[in-house]
């Protein structure tokens, strides 16, 4: 498993949060966001996922990675 934090930018309420941990799971993905922070922490399979794809999954929701 891989661990990794992304700055992202544009997420300012609750309804952010579960539309990019939502993007994440439906991936196969598990994401908490911290939206204080503006960060995303991720955790996913490396053998399975790309770190391209999970910053593609959370950009099409509309958000920027910083
Ligand atoms: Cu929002």
């Amino acid at each position: 498993m891989q661990n990794v934090t992304l700055k992202v930018e544009g997420m300012s309420c609750n309804h952010c949060v579960k539309a990019v941990e939502g993007a994440l799971e439906e991936i196969g993905a598990a994401g908490k966001v911290n939206l204080a922070e503006k960060t995303v922490q991720v955790e996913y399979d490396e053998s399975k996922l790309s770190l391209d794809s999970i910053k593609e999954a959370i950009e099409e929701q509309g958000y920027d990675i910083a």
